[in-house]
Parts: structure tokens; C-alpha cells; sequence
């Protein structure tokens, strides 16, 4: 790929593959693809979901509520999540099977206990930063190629700030797997394209 292009793979962890409390149907599926697209970058870096045990986007962390309801946070809306990827656990590892040596920075998100972050450049209450944008602009990088899971949150969001931070974005669709809740998979395809993200499959890309 062009030298000013990179590969960003999101969130490829046990927790969101099967078996994991947050399971993406055939999230692990996707690896060996991912595995291959990642040989046509130079740049590559992979995010991880990496949150307190005491996360606010847990639902084990409110009484009396359930996996999947939502609740009002100062920053909108939260969709209450199981428990998954708690920092330092085999569950929040970047998943084994995943082999991209040469990929550059492991960018974590969701650290702080009071605000989640689906997005690899901006947490949920839009001011704070990961520095994701920085390290990119840095190593001259203006084109984002995006895959992992899932499609319908962490890929979509981290997309959609791609573009808010001036890159420009593709969503490689075959190297990803969706939650799609009440119709997220859809609404996030929306959005998408008004924000001017490509939807490409990984056959259109040539090394
Ligand atoms: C994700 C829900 C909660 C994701 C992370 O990686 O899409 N979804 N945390
Ligand atoms: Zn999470």
C-alpha cells in the first residue's frame, strides 16, 4: 500500500470472540483475513478495548440493571454492556491467533472509570483524547484502511472520527464482524456514508 496509508485493527480480542462475554457471532473468523490484509502495510496499529473492572459502561456496575439496556450519562447516551476486556485480564489480550509483528503501536482505550471509548481517537464525552490523531499525523499518515470488530461501534466510531480528524477512511467490511443491536449494524452503515467513509472489501485492495 501507498506509503501514506495505514491499517488500523480494532479491538481482535478473546472477550468480543467466541466464547467471550461479549461475543461477536464469528468475530475470530476474521483473523486469518486480517492477518493477510495486514502484510500489504507498512503502518500498522491494532486498538485494545482496556477498561477498569470498576468501568462505567459495565452493567455489573449499576444495580438492578441488565446487559444490552441503556442508561443517561453527562455525555448522552450508554449502552450497558457484560462485563469484557477488564485491563490485564487473558480476555483483554490482543487474541493469540493474531500475528502482525511488524504492527507499530497498540493503541488502548476505555482506561478511564467514568467514560467509555468505542472510538480510537475520542472517548465517548468527544474531548478526550487518546493521541491516536498525533501519532498518526506524526508518521505522515493520511489514508486509514479499518477492520476488526465490531463493525456497528468501535470500527464505526473510530471511522467516523477518521474523518473528523481529516483522514480519509475505508471500512475493509469482509475483515470485520458486527454486534448489531436493535438495528446498529444498519444505522451505523448510515452515518458512514454521510461522514464520506468508504465501505470497501478486502479483494480491493492490491498490494
Ligand atoms: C466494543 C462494545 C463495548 C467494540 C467495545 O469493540 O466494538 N463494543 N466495548
Ligand atoms: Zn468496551
Amino acid at each position: 500500500m501507498h506509503k501514506h496509508s495505514a491499517l488500523l485493527v480494532v479491538d481482535l480480542q478473546p472477550d468480543f470472540c467466541s466464547g467471550g462475554p461479549l461475543a461477536v457471532p464469528d468475530g475470530e473468523k476474521i483473523i486469518p483475513l486480517v492477518n493477510k490484509l495486514a502484510e500489504k502495510f507498512e503502518t500498522v496499529i491494532l486498538t485494545q478495548d482496556w477498561h477498569p473492572a470498576d468501568h462505567i459502561s459495565f452493567a455489573a456496575n449499576h444495580p438492578g440493571r441488565a446487559p444490552f439496556e441503556t442508561i443517561e450519562l453527562p455525555y448522552g447516551t450508554q449502552v450497558l454492556w457484560p462485563t469484557h476486556c477488564v485491563m490485564d485480564t487473558p480476555g483483554a489480550a490482543i487474541h493469540p491467533d493474531l500475528h502482525i509483528p511488524h504492527a507499530t503501536l497498540i493503541q488502548r482505550k476505555g482506561s478511564h472509570h467514568n467514560v467509555d471509548s468505542y472510538s480510537a481517537f475520542l472517548e465517548a464525552d468527544r474531548t478526550t483524547k487518546t493521541g491516536l490523531d498525533g501519532y498518526l499525523r506524526t508518521l505522515g499518515i493520511e489514508h486509514l484502511y479499518i477492520c476488526g470488530i465490531a463493525t456497528d461501534f468501535c470500527v464505526a466510531w473510530t471511522a467516523e472520527d477518521a474523518r473528523h480528524f481529516g483522514f480519509t477512511a475505508a471500512i475493509v467490511e469482509d475483515a470485520c464482524r458486527a454486534i448489531d443491536l436493535n438495528g446498529s449494524l444498519n444505522a451505523a452503515w448510515e452515518k458512514l456514508t454521510t461522514s464520506g467513509v468508504e465501505r470497501i472489501s478486502s479483494g480491493d485492495l492490491h498490494a
